[in-house]
């Protein structure tokens, strides 16, 4: 296969990117990301030093780079990680969510529908369930669960998958979707839970939980998401959806106690701070339908997930350094330039 990943220098592109070069070195794979805030190359380093990877700067927006791009590579299957992906930011300057979450997919469409790629999967989210109540611990997303959006960046999200089934209806564009609860692991941006977190609590400062820390996420080890996405791209039904997630339920605050343990802080740390706008309660992902039609389950428990992940923070604070200082954009500017594509 030829695969183009969208977003590949960001968190779970760069450990997709990681796992198929590893599982499948038959594949050729091509990165196209525009190095945002979190696109970062220092998560592609091994990739770089494979045979079978290639990196090319550019904006999945950019319907001229893509379209050349496209007729340039020929690739048999597209993974669109792309995307504006903090909710926060999206609370704040909703805008940018727009353009690259749902016009930069339009794009990748059309250009995929042109030159008549083999499988277009869209990595989606299960945040375009909306939320389910605190006290009804029975109920679940499945993949029949109405879109029901609350933020800016997961309306954004809906609109992305409402368009690549679009195309699969009206063009009959070979197209799969995959909506995943929240990931943790290494090489994850220090401005969501997990990260940063860990990030504050290295620096003996505040850690920041909002509004009374019981809302609640459903937390997949990144691995096991790259693993299902796989599954879909080569096994998975086209013009379908599937939900991703490993039951495993926790209080943001149980977290956060988890990481303070962990790292031997005090827990005096926490700081409780004004809630989110628009704050979603529960998530909770049904994975019935990964399970049964594609034999996916979860291999990383949390206990574990959670201390290889604190373990790698640790052992990569200069990774968490070069975003602190902004050194990492200067190395994005220097390296990343030299592959633009012309
Ligand atoms: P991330 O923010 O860490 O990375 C996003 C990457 O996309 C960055 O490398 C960035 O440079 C790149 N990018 C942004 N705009 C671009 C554009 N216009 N053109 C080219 N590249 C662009 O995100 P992430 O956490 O790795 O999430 C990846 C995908 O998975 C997103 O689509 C997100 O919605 C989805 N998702 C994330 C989670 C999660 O827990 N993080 C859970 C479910 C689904
Ligand atoms: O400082 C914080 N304090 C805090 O209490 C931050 C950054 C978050 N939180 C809370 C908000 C959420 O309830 O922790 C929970 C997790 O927050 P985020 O890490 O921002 O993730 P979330 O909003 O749940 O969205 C994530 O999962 C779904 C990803 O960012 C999305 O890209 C993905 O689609």
């Amino acid at each position: 296969m030829k695969i183009l990943v969208t977003g590949g220098a960001g968190f779970i592109g760069a450990n997709f990117i990681n796992y198929m070069l590893r599982e499948h070195p038959e594949d050729k794979i091509v990165c196209l990301d525009c190095l945002t805030y979190a696109g970062n190359l220092a998560n592609l380093k091994d990739a770089f030093a494979n045979k079978n990877f290639l990196f090319v700067r550019g904006n999945i927006s950019d319907r001229l780079l893509i379209d050349a791009f496209f007729e340039k590579e020929k690739f048999d299957t597209v993974v669109n990680f792309a995307a504006e992906s903090h909710v926060d930011r999206s609370i704040t300057n909703p805008t940018i969510f727009l353009e690259t979450n749902i016009m930069g997919t339009a794009a990748l469409l059309d250009a995929g529908r042109k030159h008549k790629i083999k499988r277009f999967h869209q990595v989606s989210t299960d945040e375009v369930y909306g939320d389910l109540p605190l006290d009804r611990d029975d109920l679940f997303f499945t993949e029949e669960t109405p879109i029901h959006t609350s933020s800016p960046y997961s309306a954004s999200k809906a609109a992305a998958d409402l368009l690549v089934l679009a195309y699969h209806r009206t063009y009959g564009m070979p197209v799969t979707v995959s909506r995943c609860s929240n990931n943790y692991g290494p090489y994850q941006f220090p401005e969501k839970l997990i990260p940063l977190m860990i990030q504050k609590a290295l620096a003996d400062e505040k850690l920041p939980v909002y509004g009374n820390g019981l809302n609640i996420r459903d937390w997949l080890y990144v691995e096991d998401h790259c693993r299902a996405i796989d599954m879909i791209i080569r096994n998975g039904r086209e013009g379908e959806i599937y939900n991703v997630g490993g039951h495993n339920e926790k209080q943001n605050i149980e977290v956060v106690r988890t990481v303070l343990a962990r790292m031997g802080k005090s827990e005096e740390l926490i700081s409780y701070v004004a809630d989110r706008a628009g704050h979603d309660l529960r998530y909770a992902i049904d994975p019935t339908k990964i399970h049964r039609e594609l034999g996916w389950l979860p291999e990383t428990a949390f206990d574990d997930g959670i201390k290889m992940t604190i373990d790698w923070y640790l052992d990569n604070t200069d990774w968490l350094d070069d975003i602190r200082t902004g050194a990492y954009s200067y190395y994005n500017e220097t390296e990343g330039n030299r592959f633009v594509l012309g």
